[in-house]
């Protein structure tokens, strides 16, 4: 019997990529799951597809009104959470700053980073009372690489890594463990959302790449969590075999400029 079975794991964003995905990979170990995301009919759907205990309700993470009503109600069964999968996010625009939205900012931010800590901050004070707990991070390879048109984006990534890697360091000596997963190229919803539903804009973005999956993200999520209790992965780094880096981009300029 896996190590997982009978614990409570609450996912955010589990109705569709990565967050759909480590709903059905946690569910294979026989645990209980709390699952939340905007879109109700995703949330039905799933929770009617997993055969464990699901607790699943609609919720915008960005409004902390929302997240603190939630937490303060979840039923009894599910209110003692041992896995947090910070994983609800997004990325919007791909125009260079100067040219970019500033409700897309707002946006980005009040998601990745503000949603992020909301959930972390109000679930944390029952883990450490239980000394129990992990809280799992969607950080991602952008808050580590910048790129052209990332800006934001790439900034609320950094965020998730330096708050994953803080919240380490107050943790200590309370047994709760903290990963932040860095995925590079995956396809999921989240290029159709960042070109605001451009579906072929986002289908040739993957042309000729064997880009990962969101059930290779969820095989990571699982595997961190599902390692002996004293073990702590801080960060999973992971890209495509197809996916590397780039040399330092130099803007040179034309002779007698
Ligand atoms: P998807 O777009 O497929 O999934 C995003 C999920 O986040 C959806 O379930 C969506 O649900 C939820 N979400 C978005 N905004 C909110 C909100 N305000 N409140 C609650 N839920 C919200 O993308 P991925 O699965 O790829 O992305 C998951 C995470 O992984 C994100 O944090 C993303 O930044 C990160 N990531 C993705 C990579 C990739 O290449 N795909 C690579 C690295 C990191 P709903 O719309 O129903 O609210
Ligand atoms: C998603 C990966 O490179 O599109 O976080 O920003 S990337």
């Amino acid at each position: 019997m896996s190590n997982l079975a009978g614990k409570t794991v609450f996912i955010t964003g589990a109705t569709s990529g990565f967050g759909a995905a480590a709903a059905r990979r946690f569910a294979a170990d026989g645990v209980r799951l709390v699952l939340c995301g905007r879109r109700t009919d995703r949330l039905r759907a799933i929770a009617g597809e997993l055969g464990v205990p699901v607790h699943a309700f609609p919720l915008d993470v960005r409004s902390r009104a929302s997240v603190e009503k939630t937490v303060a109600s979840l039923p009894p069964e599910f209110a003692s959470i041992d896995i947090l999968v910070n994983n609800a996010g997004l990325a919007l625009g791909i125009e260079p700053a100067h040219r970019a939205s500033l409700d897309d900012w707002e946006t980005m931010i009040d998601t990745n980073v503000k949603g992020l800590i909301y959930l972390t901050r109000l679930i944390l004070p029952g883990m450490v009372e239980r000394r129990r707990g992990h809280v799992i991070n969607l950080g991602s390879v952008a808050g580590r690489y910048p790129y052209p048109g990332g800006h934001v984006y790439c900034a609320t990534k950094a965020f998730v890594e330096q708050f994953s890697l803080a919240l380490r360091a107050d943790l200590q000596g309370t047994n709760i463990r903290v990963t932040n997963i860095e995925p590079g190229m995956c396809e999921t919803e989240f290029a159709i959302v960042r070109f605001k539903g451009d579906v072929q804009r986002a289908a040739k973005l993957y042309e000729g790449v064997r880009r990962l999956t969101a059930e290779d993200i969820a095989e990571c999520i699982h595997w961190a969590a599902s390692l002996p209790e004293h073990v702590n992965v801080n960060v999973i780094e992971v890209m495509p075999q197809q996916q590397a880096f780039n040399p330092l981009n130099i803007h040179r300029e034309a002779p007698g400029n």
